[in-house]
């Protein structure tokens, strides 16, 4: 076998965990079901271990489940590039890195894997080639995406199997909630995982005053200020649990990526964000609301519609109303109170609709495997 790495992947972590996390995942799925030698460079590594706790900060490189991760910083280190490089999520590759690519005889195939988005435009710009300005270098844009003709979204192989026996499984259940600190109760879980939103007033009061019992998980970070803005409290911390009349909420730690998948899978209903807990959540198969990364000059809302039409396509009217109204209100960050009654009744709707959107994504086949097919082609 000759020296060196099949894949580099470069992941500069801009904000939030998307980034560290779409990566991580492709990273991880490249070395343990395509059996490549994959190195990861990561510029912030306490981010990673958010999401992953087994990740030291201080080391410049270390294994993780079968992946060299490489703490990215300046000056970048002298590294023969790898056959194929990708640079995630708009970051850009250091300077010294793209000279070493030129150099190589034969040139790595050279990927910009960019975000997430179901707007029409994504097929026609997937796999476009970009010419190096001035290096012998040709660049491919990967689009992600929900349509065929498009990268996919990520799916690793295991995911259904281990989604499912968890839900058949009573005892491992139970054992996750108590890890979690959760009661047992007959009650509606929900898990809430969002930007700062002040349409969390108004959900609350709906769910404090609603029918049934609702335990709202939330998991620590840019929505606490509101959360305890509804019980009138200056702040409130992980561990802490708040109840007003049908509405207990509980503030979970930051769970591993893995048990965030768990909890997502045995919530009733998700609330996510961003790109990867979006998809995680199709994949969890509960009825989900998104709240999109928000953007100065607005480029989430057409993103946002976007994903509401290919979700609405072949929905009752009713039901597409109830979920565009939910959606629209929580992204507005006003209404969503009133717009809950009508989307949560509508719930077997949103079940079945998600089975069939996990058969149409997984037609467009998983984005490590199309990224794989990609990069073979190009290096005939
Ligand atoms: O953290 P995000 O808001 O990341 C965002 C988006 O990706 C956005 O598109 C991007 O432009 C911006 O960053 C810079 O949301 P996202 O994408 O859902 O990523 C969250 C990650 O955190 C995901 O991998 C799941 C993980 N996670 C855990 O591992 N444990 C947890 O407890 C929670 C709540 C999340």
């Amino acid at each position: 076998m000759r020296p060196g790495y099949d894949w580099d992947l470069f992941c500069a972590v801009v904000d939030n965990y998307g980034d560290i996390g779409i990566t991580w995942r492709l990273a991880r799925q490249l070395a343990s079901e395509h059996r490549l030698r994959v190195r990861l460079w990561v510029d912030d590594l306490a981010a990673f271990r958010c999401l992953r706790p087994e990740i030291d900060p201080d080391l410049d490189e270390q294994a993780c489940q079968g992946v060299t991760v490489r703490h990215w910083r300046a000056p970048f280190p002298a590294a023969e590039p790898a056959d194929v490089v990708v640079e995630a999520l708009a970051c850009h590759l250091p300077e010294s890195y793209e000279s070493a690519m030129a150099e190589r005889p034969v040139k790595p195939v050279w990927l910009n894997l960019e975000y997430l988005s179901a707007e029409d435009w994504v097929p026609g710009c997937h796999a476009l080639a970009s010419p190096h300005p001035r290096l012998p270098l040709t660049k491919y844009f990967f689009l992600p995406g929900y349509v065929p003709g498009t990268g996919g979204v990520l799916k690793e192989s295991w995911l259904v199997a281990a989604r499912d026996d968890l839900r058949a499984d009573p005892a491992a259940q139970a054992a996750f909630w108590r890890r979690l600190a959760v009661p047992e109760a007959e009650e509606s879980r929900i898990s809430l995982f969002s930007y700062e939103n002040t349409a969390i007033q108004g959900l609350f009061e709906t769910w404090a005053d609603g029918p049934e019992r609702v335990r709202c998980l939330v998991p620590e970070g840019r929505p606490l200020a509101d959360v305890a803005g509804f019980f009138g409290r200056p702040a409130v911390a992980a561990g802490e649990q708040l109840v007003r009349g049908n509405l207990a909420v509980q503030v979970l730690p930051m769970l591993s990526q893995d048990d965030y998948d768990r909890l997502l899978w045995l919530c009733d209903c998700n609330f996510v964000r961003g790109e990867d807990s979006l998809v995680r959540a199709m994949w969890a198969g509960k009825p989900l609301v998104w709240q999109a990364y928000r953007q100065e000059d607005q480029a989430h809302w057409p993103k946002i519609h976007a994903l509401l039409d290919l979700l609405c396509g072949d929905l009752d009217p009713g039901d597409a109303d109830a979920l565009r109204a939910l959606w629209s209100a929580w992204n507005d960050m006003a209404g969503a109170g009133p717009a809950w009654p009508e989307f949560w009744h509508r719930r077997p709707a949103w079940l079945a609709r998600l089975d069939r959107w996990q058969a149409q994504l997984d037609g467009v086949g998983d984005l490590a495997t199309n990224l794989v097919k990609f990069c073979n082609e190009k290096s005939k």
